[in-house]
Order: C-alpha cells, then structure tokens, then sequence
C-alpha cells in the first residue's frame, strides 16, 4: 500500500512562517499516521522559486535571483528540521530535470493546440501572482492582499482549460472522496459552472526574466502557476521513473489552504487531463492561521508569527501538538500564546503526563519494575477495554477521512478516561488488598500507554522517542490491546511534560507576533550607510534595467556598483551625483559585473529617484 502526500511549494521571498510551518506539519503527521498504519508513503514539500515576487525581491537586495534564493533556503530547511519533520523529497524549482520536464509538458500541450498565443490585458497582481478580473477588485486594489495591481498588456500564450471543464466536472460528481472538507466541493462545482476563462500561463521575458523560457518561443518564460504546479508529479518521477510515478502518483492527496484552492482544485486538475495524466485522489484544503487583527497571518501583510522561538522555548512536540489540535480542520484558527499554554498544560502536563507518571511509577515501586500478569478483572476493566479497543477501530478511518480533530479527540478522551480509570479501581488501594487485581489493573493502564503514545506518535515524534524510553527502547508498534509482555523490565517516566508557569510567562515579553517590517537597533547598526559621489555610468549590455556605476566613497575607495535603476536615468543623468550607499553588504555578481554596494533609492509609484545628499558633505561619511 502506498501513499504521497504534498505541500505547496512555498515562494522564496522572505522567511518562512507560522502558516507554512502548520501545512507541512500537517502533512507530516498525516504521512506518519499512514506509516503507522503500513504504508509506503512519500512526502514532497519544497519552494518555488521563479516568479515576479522573487524576481523583485532579489533585485531589492542588489543580488541575482539565484543568489537571492539560495540564501533563503536554508531557513525553509531549518524550519521543517525544528519541527520534525521528515520530508523524502525537498523540491527546488530551479533543478535542472525540472526546467526540462514543464518545457516538455508545455510543448505536449503546444502541440495539442491546448496552448495558443493571444492578446491579454488586463490587472495583475504581483503579490499574490496573480491575474485579477476588473469586477474582483476591491476599492482597485487586489482582493486577496489589498496592494496596488498594475495593469497588463502583453501579447502572451494562453491554456484552453474549457476544453477539459466538462470532463473534469463529471469527474468531481461521481466522487465524494476528492475534496476535503467535503463543503468545498460545491465551492468547486461553482467556479466551473461559471465557466472557464483561459488561463494565461507566460510573461514576457524583457519584463521578467526570471522564469523557465517556453520551449516554442523563447521571448517568453512561463508564469508560476505551470512551473509550479507541475513539481507534484515531476518529483515523483514523471518523465523519469515510470515505474516510481506509476505506483505512487494514483495514491497523492495535495495539502494546501484556502488561497490556493483556485489554482488546485481548477487550474491543475485541467492542466492533468490535458497532459493525459490521472487526477490525484485527492486534496485537502484547510484554513489560515489569522494574525492581529483577524486577518490572514501573511508576509505581505507583515503580521507574521515566527514558530522558531515557541519551539526553542517549549519544545517542537507541544508546538505540533498545539497547531493540530487547536485548528479545526478546514477552518481559520487563531494562534494565541494564551491558548497554547492552556492546552499543553490541560491536555499534555495534566492528563496524558499523569497517566505516563502513574502507571510506570506504581509499577516501579510495587512490581520491582516488571510489567506484571493481567489475570483478573474489576467491574470497570472490561468496559475499559472495550473502549480501547474502539479507539483503535476509530482512529485510522478518521484519519482517512481527514478527521484529525476528531481523531485526536478520541484520543485524548481515552487518555483522560484511563486516568478516570485509575481513580475507579484505585490501585494504590487494591496493593494492599489484591496484589495481583492492582497487577492486573496497571497493566491494563500501561497498554493504555502504550497505545495512545501510539496513536499520538505522529503529533508528537519527539517526545514519543522519550516515552519508549519507559519500555526501554522495546515498544510493541501493534495496534492491539494486549501486546505487552509480562516479566519485561520498564523504567519510570520522567517528567516529560513540564508545565508552563501561566503566570511567569504571562510577565515575559510579548514576542509572539514577528512584524517582517519591525528590525531592532542593533539590527540597524549593521548596515553601514555612506556619502559617495558617481564619477561613472554606463549601461549594461543586454539589460534594459541595469547601470553599471563607479562610485567615489573617499579616501581612495572607488566602488563599482550595479544599480538597477536604467529604467529611470540615463548614464549621464547620475554623473557628479551626490548620494548614498550601502557600502558593507557582501559583493554580489549581476551580469557579471562585480557590486559593491548598493545605490539606495526610493520608490513612488511608477517612479525611482536615488537619495541626493548635499554635495557640500564630504565623502565616505556614515549615516547615523
Ligand atoms: O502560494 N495560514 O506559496 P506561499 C495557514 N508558491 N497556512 C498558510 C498561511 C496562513 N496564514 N500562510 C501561508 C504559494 N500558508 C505558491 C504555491 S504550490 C504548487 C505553489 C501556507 O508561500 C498554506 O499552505 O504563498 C498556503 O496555501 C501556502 O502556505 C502558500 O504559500
């Protein structure tokens, strides 16, 4: 049995956050509860890498794209490290099997006719990379992040997805296992009844060079959603391995949230059955994590919540264990220190720490550590079993039918139950009484242990490694009451799950919300700013938006900078021009010309104008 499961490929334009961290998190658990259960599973997540936004960003930094991005990768990679997550394929779009296989893909669908050249004008938004509809903008700005859109007119190439809407309509009726939750499905007949526009799948180079050039007409490269899109199949062997795409791709569920539900759930199903490839099983579309404000936690909104120091100070498992439980699936959820504390305090120190505690430390000091016989019975011993057995016939169907929430409610209800169960026949009692009952009764409690750590192994991984701790390493991996061997050694539990003292915290400084604008001093510090003065400008050959400068920073420190500003000034327009420069930042190669710097300049609309400092300042001076 075998199973794949996707993120979306996250942009590479800042570090990642709260709302990335949670997708791939929950992909996670999802892949390790198929493991549990006996699949063969693989796991792709990754970042996309070409695109305007990227594009932007980089030339913002005075670097080249793939520099720019290069350097972000590690922070992605960290991230999903501190968070346990253990991904079989981190997908890059800038691999080179990748740029040749959507060239292949692109010119198959050329080929066809599915692909053709036409006029396009219309809004676009280079936030969201997205082409906006006149009657979807909002007070003229973009629906989706509220930024300014520009308006487009370029002649472009086009994908007919019409052409594949009614076979892929009758594909969604006849299924009630592809959409989830299920309530989007009609979300999704909605958009196609409307009809389908085609799709604009190319940018031109000269105004956006940093994308995969369409095989048929290389003044164009392809825009992100045909790049992107295409990294679910292309890193499970399409094109390559047979064999491999073959035994996994019929079996793939996509995770993503809600903005990207337009581009999953109608542009690649099209794009599929155009290729003549099988639609995935199917794909799960969950809420936003909200920010201050009650709006989405996003970059380009600058609200959000970094999970790096959460997880620093209270662990990775209860980080896990607080976004999976807390979000319902499907629905926004708001992340709150308050809340995170009450649930690892309630749900992990309380009640599951309890029963770990417990079980092992009785049978620690009344059984010299053995896990002892299960021979006889209480009144409240076979009801307690048969609804453990329950849970065990409970959870896997849940978590088939993408009921985490639901999943982890039984299981923690089971936990909760086991401590009440312990109460009910008080083995602290019967040790007096009937050593061999409170033998019985704590070996009952321990398998409950047992499989609930089990069944919460894929929330929590790291601290299920502490746990089997307590069966020395040897813990039965079967989900089925009785497995535990009599006679077999046990240590006590440590406390695994501290509490979090509300109060202490509650005086520590607010640090949960990271906003991506606000630096501190010392941050500022770093950037050293001076006074420097153009003694020469040219243009670069074979770019319509680079000049290659030479800028005097006194005292004989001649800098060669590439400033990205030929849109906006001649070569002789800057020349004996006072003006300031970043002058520590590493140096960069663009075009193959070394900078050293970077001019600073400042943006007004369709408009750039370099900072002019007063000529009668000397050279080389810091800003301070
Ligand atoms: O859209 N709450 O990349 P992206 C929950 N590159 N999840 C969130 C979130 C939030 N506030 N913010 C982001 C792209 N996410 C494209 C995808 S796929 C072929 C290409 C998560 O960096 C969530 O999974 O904007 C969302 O769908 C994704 O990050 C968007 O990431």
């Amino acid at each position: 049995m075998k199973k794949y499961f996707t993120t979306p490929i996250y942009y590479v334009n800042g570090k990642p956050h709260l709302g990335h961290a949670y997708t791939t998190i929950l992909t996670d658990a999802f892949t390790k509860y198929y493991k549990l259960f006996g699949y063969d599973t693989k796991f792709i997540t990754g970042v996309d890498e070409h695109g305007q936004k990227v594009y932007e960003a980089a030339v913002k930094m005075g670097m080249t794209p793939k520099e720019y991005v290069d350097g972000l990768i590690p922070a992605f990679t960290q991230l999903f490290e501190k968070c346990d997550i253990d991904y079989d394929i981190f997908y890059r779009t800038t691999n080179e099997k990748h740029y040749k296989k959507v060239q292949t893909i692109l010119q198959g669908l050329y080929d066809k006719g599915d692909i053709y050249k036409d006029h396009y004008e219309g809004q676009y938004c280079t936030t969201c990379e997205t082409f906006v509809t006149d009657k979807d903008l909002i007070d003229e700005k973009c629906p989706e992040c509220g930024k300014e859109t520009t308006l487009l007119k370029e002649e472009n190439y086009f994908f007919n997805m019409a052409k594949y809407a009614e076979e892929y309509e009758k594909y969604i009726n006849e299924r009630d296992d592809f959409i989830y939750p299920k309530f989007r499905k009609n979300e999704v007949l909605g958009i196609l009844k409307k009809g389908l526009n085609p799709l604009c799948i190319s940018r031109k180079k000269e105004k956006m060079p940093w994308g995969i050039p369409l095989p048929f007409d290389d003044q164009f490269v392809t825009y992100v959603w045909f790049d992107a899109l295409t990294n679910y199949t292309n890193g499970i062997g399409y094109l390559e391995d047979e064999d491999k795409f073959n035994a996994y791709w019929p079996t793939t569920t996509h995770m993503m949230a809600k903005d990207i539900l337009l581009q999953h759930t109608i542009y690649w199903p099209t794009m599929l059955l155009a290729m003549g490839v099988e639609l995935p099983k199917s794909m799960l579309i969950h809420g936003w994590w909200m920010g201050e404000g009650g709006k989405k936690m996003s970059k380009s909104l600058g609200n959000v919540i970094d999970p790096t120091e959460l997880i620093d100070t209270y662990g990775s498992s209860s980080f896990r264990f607080y976004v999976l439980r807390e979000m319902s699936l499907g629905h926004d959820g708001v992340f709150t220190k308050e809340f995170f504390i009450n649930r690892h305090n309630t749900e992990l120190a309380n009640d599951f720490g309890n029963l770990l505690n417990r079980a092992s430390h009785m049978i620690a000091k009344n059984f010299e550590s053995k896990i002892p016989e299960c021979n006889k019975k209480t009144e409240f011993c076979g009801p307690f079993i048969n609804e453990f057995n329950d849970l065990m016939k409970t959870v896997e169907p849940l978590i088939y039918d993408f009921e985490l929430n639901k999943a982890l409610d039984n299981i923690m209800r089971m936990i909760r139950n086991t401590n009440k169960y312990m109460e009910d026949t008080a083995p602290w009692k019967l040790i007096k009484e009937d050593k061999e009952l409170c033998g019985s009764v704590l070996y009952n409690a321990l398998e409950s242990v047992r499989i609930t750590s089990l069944l919460l192994s894929p929330v929590i991984p790291k601290k299920f490694e502490e746990i089997k701790d307590i069966f020395k390493g040897d813990l039965d991996m079967t989900l089925e009451y009785g497995k535990l061997e009599p006679g077999k050694k046990i240590n006590k539990a440590v406390s695994l799950f501290p509490k979090i003292d509300k109060e202490k915290e509650e005086k520590k400084e607010p640090v949960k919300v990271v906003d991506d604008n606000l630096i501190g001093i010392e941050d500022f510090g770093k950037v050293e700013i001076k006074t420097g003065k153009i003694i020469k400008s040219d243009n670069v050959e074979g770019s319509d938006r680079l000049l290659l400068t030479e800028v005097d920073l006194g005292n004989g420190d001649i800098r060669q900078i590439v400033a990205g500003i030929a849109k906006f000034y001649h070569p002789e327009d800057i020349l004996n021009k006072h003006i300031l420069v970043a002058s520590n930042l590493k140096p960069v190669t663009i075009m193959g010309f070394e900078s050293q710097g970077m001019l600073l300049s400042v943006k007004s609309g369709k408009n750039l104008r370099l900072v002019e400092v007063d000529p009668e300042l000397s050279l080389g001076k810091k800003l301070v």
